[in-house]
């Protein structure tokens, strides 16, 4: 079964079943993913993985496959020009290095490109996030941080633009930043404690 005969199927079980909540989660999620989480290599995912947590923290359906620009560059342009048809809302694209794969994504798709700059071992990530940020006018990536924040900014990114079209999910993240300033709010330092 490929892909979209998988997906298919899970749909038809969709309609058919009655789930409890967090079946349908997980059934929806199987069904339809919302957002392509992509990176250059399995060696991307120690980074990328803040990307999928968040995704996961928020419900937000999604697919993480390995797609490299230099070495697989057939499938990357197919994953493109699929994105928009499939559905896709954005995709978030980790690479380290001469790091095209964001820029190359975004050549050949509308759907919004975020590109998470994976540190590389010589140049810490600086060459990364150049590569991805420094786009020409007319294609744009929108571009976060070298690494762990980044990734996870990016999916926190995602979740902002569901949002705007998605109460529940706007909701969610309103909670999230709450709990961020109440965590701040009780933070001491020696001198007060
Ligand atoms: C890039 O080269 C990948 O995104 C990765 O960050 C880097 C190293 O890849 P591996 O040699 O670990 O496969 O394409």
């Amino acid at each position: 079964m490929n892909g979209g005969e998988s997906r298919q199927a899970a749909q038809q079980l969709l309609k058919s079943r009655t789930f409890t909540p967090g079946q349908r989660e997980m059934a929806q999620r199987k069904a339809a993913p919302q957002i392509g989480l992509v990176m250059g290599s399995e060696s991307d995912w120690d980074v990328m993985k803040h990307a999928a947590m968040q995704l996961d923290g928020f419900g937000v359906a999604y697919e993480a496959r390995v797609l490299s620009a230099h070495r697989m560059p057939d499938e990357m342009f197919e994953y493109a020009e699929d994105a928009g048809p499939r559905g896709l809302r954005a995709i978030i694209a980790g690479a380290g290095g001469a790091a095209h794969l964001p820029g190359m994504l975004a050549a050949k798709t509308t759907v919004p490109i975020l590109g998470v700059p994976v540190p590389s071992k010589y140049l810490r990530g600086e060459d990364s996030l150049l590569s991805i940020v420094q786009m020409p006018a007319g294609v744009p990536v929108a571009t976060f941080a070298i690494g762990e924040a980044g990734a996870a900014n990016a999916a926190l990114f995602v979740v902002a633009l569901l949002a705007a079209t998605d109460p529940a999910m706007a909701r969610k993240l309103v909670a999230f930043r709450q709990k961020q300033t109440t965590a701040a709010r009780a933070m001491r330092v020696p001198p007060e404690s």
